[in-house]
């Protein structure tokens, strides 16, 4: 864009009409005049250029849906696809192949699914975790491992089992671990995505928990079969520098009320494992490494699935949390100027036809400042307290659902339960610059 003061600089009238009694030489009034002529004349024309090349490259990023008018309304792959004639820049086009990668009938089943009574010790807690197992079971390039323990809780003698699914980079396989045989945190660097499953025993009514946190189990489970593809062409072209983890937490919620001891159970157990064991040198950033070290960034997904969810940078003051936290916000806004996210849709996240205007077009990722550095108590505790990076997507304020027996599958808000499964997706593609061409 040319700079704003060139105009007057040029010739404009700021500066080439200068005053002819105050302009050396000005001899007659007609020669003064016609020379003043020539002057506008110039001035002019070199200012209408420079306002037609400023009007060209000031139109953001220059998608052609920016350029050429809305895209058709409710077509998510239109308005992809409209990308796709101007978007040049590597994320824009990876967005235009990722937007057309989540099945919506399938996630919004599998949110069906997930979302039961599901207490740590029932029976459907057992058959949420199987379903978990059977989805990773169903892909390729994932290994799945079980962190499973018991401990005492105010319940008695409890069993909790961590899910994690790992899709290791090829130089992790050449890199083993001298001194340990866990080869899922054996990656140079790793990218963890994490999520909750069971939910929170109340005695009077069935707590369903869809926003905490089936959710964000759905959304984990439909990132790794969509990002598959991607994720084996990197891997096998050995272009895939850092593992990518998902793991799905056991007892996050408290028997009781929630205090620092009866809380986060399968996150406290999951981080001290994992800070027990010695990384071997050539695995790990730093010498003497444990298995947090190599964790370039911790995504916790909680309580997503209301209205209007707005989350801050809560941990603005560590950078790699900060990094991420404004990676994110910037991916939100490329997805917003795409026409992609605040799309209205149906539970079963087909477009509502004939499209509503959007409802709510409010950031999610809000970068405003704040005054101090927030903790709300989750999973990421026992990591946070080891100095691994965290970007904790949680919104504030929690949803009107939540700890309530509404917080269930009716009461969703699917354009932003779909709107969060794009933005995990192209958030993780780019932060493992995953090609932006179709595998
Ligand atoms: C999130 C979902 N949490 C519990 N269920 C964590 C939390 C702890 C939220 C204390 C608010 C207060
Ligand atoms: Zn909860």
């Amino acid at each position: 864009m040319p700079p704003r003061t060139a105009a007057a600089a040029a010739g404009g009238p700021g500066s080439g009409s200068t005053p002819s009694r105050l302009r050396p030489g000005a001899s007659s009034k007609s020669t003064t005049y016609s020379r003043n002529k020539r002057l506008w004349w110039i001035g002019g024309s070199v200012l209408v250029g420079l306002v037609f090349l400023w009007l060209l490259f000031s139109t953001p990023s220059a998608t052609s849906s920016d350029l050429s008018g809305r895209p058709p309304r409710n077509s998510r792959s239109s308005a992809a696809r409209q990308g796709d004639g101007g978007a040049t820049d590597p994320l824009s086009v990876l967005i235009t192949h990722l937007v057309d990668t989540t099945d919506h009938r399938a996630l919004a089943r599998r949110v069906r699914e997930l979302a039961i009574e599901r207490p740590v010790g029932s029976a459907a807690h057992s058959r949420v975790a199987d379903l978990i197992r059977a989805h990773f079971a169903s892909l390729s390039g994932w290994r799945l491992d079980e962190d499973s323990f018991e401990q005492p809780t105010i319940l008695g003698q409890q069993r909790f089992t961590n899910l994690i699914a790992t899709f290791l980079p090829k130089r992790s396989q050449r890199h083993l671990l001298r001194s340990t045989n866990m080869r899922d945190i054996a990656a140079p660097r790793r990218l963890v995505l994490a999520a909750h499953y069971d939910s929170k025993r109340f005695e009077h009514f069935s707590f369903h928990a869809a926003t905490d946190s089936a959710v964000p189990v759905a959304i984990l489970l439909d990132l790794a079969t969509a990002l598959q593809p991607w994720l084996l062409r990197a891997r096998d072209a050995d272009r895939l520098d850092l593992a990518l983890q998902l793991v799905f937490f056991d007892g996050e919620e408290a028997f009781g009320e929630w205090t620092e001891s009866d809380s986060v159970y399968g996150s406290t157990h999951l981080a001290s494992l994992w800070a027990n064991i010695s990384l071997a040198a050539d695995a790990a950033p730093t010498p003497h490494a444990n298995g947090l070290s190599n964790i370039s960034l911790f995504l916790l997904l909680d309580l997503i699935g209301g209205p209007a969810p707005t989350i801050y940078n809560y941990l603005f003051d560590i950078p790699a949390s900060d990094a991420a936290f404004r990676s994110m916000a910037s991916i939100e806004a490329t997805l917003t100027r795409l026409k992609l996210l605040h799309q209205p849709i149906d539970e079963n996240g087909l477009p509502i036809e004939p499209s509503p205007p959007p409802t709510d077009t409010a950031a999610y990722f809000v970068p405003r400042a704040l005054q101090r550095r927030m903790f709300i108590d989750d999973d990421h505790r026992a990591f946070l307290a080891r100095n691994v990076p965290v970007l904790h997507a949680i919104p504030i304020p929690y949803p009107g659902v939540w700890h309530l027996e509404s917080d269930n599958v009716a009461n969703l808000d699917w354009q932003v339960v779909h709107d969060f499964a794009l933005l995990a997706k192209v958030f993780t593609a780019s932060y493992l610059q995953l090609q932006s061409s179709p595998p």
